[in-house]
């Protein structure tokens, strides 16, 4: 990486070249990108949000949030961050409209000590969770397992070593707690939370903690239609769309859940696609595959902020 406020599709990056992409392109952008510090993994990596603007100088607009990288081996979901980023930064002509009324709120990696940890050795590569010691035995909780609603009551493990731990209670991940408390300082003017996962594909939504539909079922589905029409056209990937626990499994704890319930009346999981054994496409398959996931956010943003 050479610094230049560019970062390509070429091959996955770290978290500390990431960190160093946002920070490049805010001094690139004065005006327009706004970098963050919103805590501290458990092995003290600094957590950085991104914040993308259109520039006008005005204040408190509507927000969307996004953030990848929640479970470690899931490595095209901080790409597909990445390239949004640059997007959202390096392409206003093209969407000027997202950026209008709106202001997007970006956390690439949620938990960088697991990112991290995958990229030693082929024998770490498919660790899932956060690195924080759960037992005298085992390392590592699931962060999409631990936040404050519905926590544990189904589809988790209390068991210290699962790739589904809970955690010892709700919110015990440093992660976790960094996350929610984005939520929340953004859920009165939240409009949609989107966090990326792999893989599926899926398009997901609330709830994952039981198989009742929210009420709003049907902006939630609409929104996603968006999504899963503009990839269909551009791609032709079909994605699968409903709620978790309908088009997937039970899971109480996850953050799609979280800022639903705090307030973002959008909120999904999308699940990119399968590459290599499942989690590993390989590095020539991420610039198709990011590119594919932007056109489906787009269209989904786009269906958003027309509302
Ligand atoms: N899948 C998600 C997981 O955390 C999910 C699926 C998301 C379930 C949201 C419930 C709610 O298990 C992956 N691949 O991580
Ligand atoms: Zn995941």
């Amino acid at each position: 990486y050479t610094g230049n406020g560019r970062l390509g599709t070429e091959r996955f990056y770290s978290h500390g070249e990431i960190n160093q992409f946002i920070e490049d392109l805010a001094e690139k952008h004065p005006r327009r990108v706004f970098v963050k510090t919103v805590g501290k993994s458990y092995e003290r990596r600094l957590m950085k949000t991104v914040t993308i603007t259109n520039g006008d100088g005005r204040r408190n607009k509507n927000i969307i949030f996004v953030d990848g990288g929640f479970h470690a081996r899931e490595w095209i979901s901080p790409a597909a961050v990445v390239y949004l980023i640059d997007e959202l930064v390096n392409n206003l002509a093209d969407n000027a409209d997202l950026l209008l009324d709106y202001d997007w709120v970006i956390l690439p990696v949620v938990n960088p000590d697991g990112y991290e940890y995958t990229q030693l050795s082929e024998e770490t590569r498919m660790w899932r969770k956060t690195r924080k010691p759960s037992s005298p035995d085992c390392i590592g909780t699931d962060p999409n397992r631990n936040f404050d609603f519905h926590w544990n009551e189904e589809g988790a493990s209390e068991d210290p070593c699962a790739q589904t731990y809970a955690g010892s209670k709700a919110f015990s991940e440093p992660e976790a707690v960094v996350v929610s408390d984005l939520i929340h300082s953004y859920a009165d003017r939240g409009k949609m939370y989107l966090t990326l996962h792999s893989f599926g594909p899926y398009i997901l939504y609330p709830w994952g903690w039981s198989s009742d539909l929210p009420d709003t079922v049907d902006d939630l589905h609409e929104v996603a239609k968006a999504g899963f029409d503009a990839i269909l056209e551009a791609t032709g990937t079909l994605y699968e769309i409903g709620s978790s626990t309908n088009v997937l499994y039970v899971a109480a704890g996850a953050s799609d859940d979280y800022a639903f319930n705090a307030g973002f009346p959008i909120s999904f999981t999308m699940e990119l696609p399968p590459g290599g054994t499942g989690f590993d496409p390989p590095a020539s398959a991420i610039d198709d595959m990011v590119k594919e996931t932007w056109v489906g956010i787009a269209a989904m943003a786009r269906k958003v902020v027309q509302k």
